[in-house]
């Protein structure tokens, strides 16, 4: 299936119904009076939060969301019955935009959760509610109010507690594999991964997810590569690791990875660096530890980035991911219960 992530819809509530006029005509009773009924409400356009979709797929294809118009009022006070509503399921993590303002309208986190993304016009009043003691006949009745329309931009982010940032062949995906039950697609060659994956892993007090996003590189946010749209889906997780490959060309070596992704990431909208990041150095199966402590010193010299956020693993044999993951479960658990 295709991973969608953003997409642009109209919704147009429905019309209430008009009001009626009509008068009672009944043998032997003269003067039978107003008994025009009320016309029926408009449907609303509703979103709901269904936590089995993943995709904004539903909206590619159509774009225009149209809700039943409120039926009119008849004779006999017979009020017209309202519209039924039209529910959009969405995933959870959606966020709405109003695309004509760029307001932020929901953050739909919860699942099950509704929202009445566009009201349905109210039925309009039948001539029955115009009588009055110096008007026993009115004509008057009144048009059904017109629904709301409103243009949509939906905008999916995963909602994860931490985020893996790298170049391509880091070994996100391969980190991924290791410390939780998802399994993207591992390759050695760059953009193996082409899409989102979120992993959850399962601490000894608590749990956390993690999201493995396609690898950034140079120039990502002027459009190289895959982009950085990706970076919707850690937008909003706690903490990012920043994964570094001990085993690249010298040209690329680990400092130079991080302080280019950190480009990219200050350069995403809502500037990224902001935000906790740890520095994840990768395959340490492969050099000797000499060189590692060479690297070690370099980023802790070079980017003043302290000791304690610098983690040494390989994600292939396993070794010093579960130190990893208990910081991560202790530093999640936290910044989780501050949010609370
Ligand atoms: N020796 C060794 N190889 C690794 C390690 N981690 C990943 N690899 C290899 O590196 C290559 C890239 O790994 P991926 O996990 O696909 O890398 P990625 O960061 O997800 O790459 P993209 O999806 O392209 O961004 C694969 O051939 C992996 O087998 C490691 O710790 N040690
Ligand atoms: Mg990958």
């Amino acid at each position: 299936m295709n991973f969608i992530d953003e997409a642009f819809l109209e919704v147009r509530a429905g019309n209430g119904g008009a009001g009626a006029s009509s008068f009672r005509r009944e043998k032997f009773i003269p003067f039978g009076g107003p008994d025009g009924g009320d016309g029926g409400k408009g449907g609303d356009i509703i979103f709901r939060v269904n936590q089995n979709k993943n995709t904004l797929i539903d909206f590619q294809n159509k774009r225009v969301f149209i809700a039943k118009n409120g039926r009119p009022g008849s004779g006999k006070n017979k009020s017209g019955s309202a519209a039924e509503d039209l529910i959009l399921d969405i995933p959870k993590g959606t966020v709405v935009y109003d695309d004509i303002s760029n307001d932020e309208l929901l953050d739909c986190c919860d699942a099950n959760t509704t929202y009445v993304i566009a009201k349905g016009g109210d039925g309009g009043q039948g001539n029955a509610r115009f009588k009055s003691s110096t008007n026993q006949a009115p004509r008057k009745f009144t048009l059904g109010f017109e629904g709301e329309i409103r243009f949509i931009r939906l905008e999916l982010k995963s909602l994860a507690d931490v985020g893996l940032v790298g170049f391509p062949n880091a070994g996100k995906s391969t980190f991924l594999n290791k410390v939780s039950s998802a399994k993207p697609k591992i390759g050695s060659y760059p953009f193996t991964t082409l899409r989102p994956h979120l992993g959850t892993i399962q601490g000894s007090d608590s749990s956390f997810v993690i999201a493995d996003i396609p690898g950034l590189i140079e120039g990502a946010s002027e459009g190289a590569g895959l982009g950085i749209k990706f970076l919707q889906h850690i937008s909003r997780t706690g903490l990012l690791l920043i994964f570094v490959d001990l085993f690249s060309s010298d040209d690329l070596d680990p400092v130079k990875q991080i302080q280019l992704l950190k480009n990219e990431l200050s350069a995403y909208k809502d500037d990224l660096t902001q935000k906790v990041s740890w520095v994840v150095c990768n395959k340490i199966d492969l050099i000797d530890s000499d060189k590692l402590q060479f690297h070690s010193k370099c980023i802790q010299d070079t980017l003043k980035i302290s000791e304690q956020d610098i983690f040494f693993i390989s994600a292939a044999t396993g070794e010093g991911t579960q130190k990893l993951l208990q910081s991560l479960e202790e530093v999640i658990s936290q910044y989780k219960s501050d949010l609370a």
